[in-house]
C-alpha cells in the first residue's frame, strides 16, 4: 500500500497539529513553515491527491473547503482580506499530495505570488 501522506497521519491523529477547526468532511490546522502570520490549511478528509485528482463526486467537499476558509478567515480576524491558494503539482510548488487551501493573511499579501 501506498505510504500515508503527513496530512493522513494528522487526519488519523498519528501526529500531532495545531488545529484550528474540524467538521465531519475537513480538518484545518496551523502550517508549520508559516508565511504569514496567519497561515492555515485546511484539507478534506477524503484523500485526495491534488486537484488534478478530483472527480465529479468531489465537487460538493470543495465548496465546503472554501465556505470552512471564510469561517476561519472570520475566526482569525482577518478583516484586512486573505489569500486562498491551491497549490497543484511540483512545478507549482506542491509538496504534500494531499489536496489542501492554503489561507494566508494578516499581512499585506503582494501580487503576483512568486
Ligand atoms: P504545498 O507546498 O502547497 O504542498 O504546501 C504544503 C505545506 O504543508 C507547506 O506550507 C508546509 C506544510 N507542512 C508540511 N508538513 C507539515 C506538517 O507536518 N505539519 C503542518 N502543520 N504543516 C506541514
Amino acid at each position: 500500500m501506498a505510504e500515508k501522506t503527513i496530512f493522513k497521519k494528522i487526519i488519523d491523529g498519528e501526529i500531532p497539529a495545531d488545529i484550528v477547526y474540524e467538521d465531519d468532511q475537513s480538518l484545518a490546522f496551523r502550517d508549520v513553515n508559516p508565511q504569514a502570520p496567519t497561515h492555515i490549511l485546511i484539507i478534506p478528509r477524503k484523500e485526495i491527491a491534488s486537484i488534478d485528482h478530483l472527480s465529479a463526486e468531489d465537487e460538493q467537499v470543495m465548496g465546503h473547503l472554501f465556505l470552512v476558509a471564510q469561517k476561519i478567515a472570520k475566526q482569525e480576524n482577518l478583516t484586512d482580506g486573505y489569500r486562498t491558494i491551491i497549490n497543484c503539482g511540483e512545478g507549482a510548488g506542491q509538496t504534500v499530495f494531499h489536496l489542501h487551501v492554503h489561507l494566508m493573511g494578516g499581512r499585506n499579501l503582494t501580487w503576483p505570488p512568486g
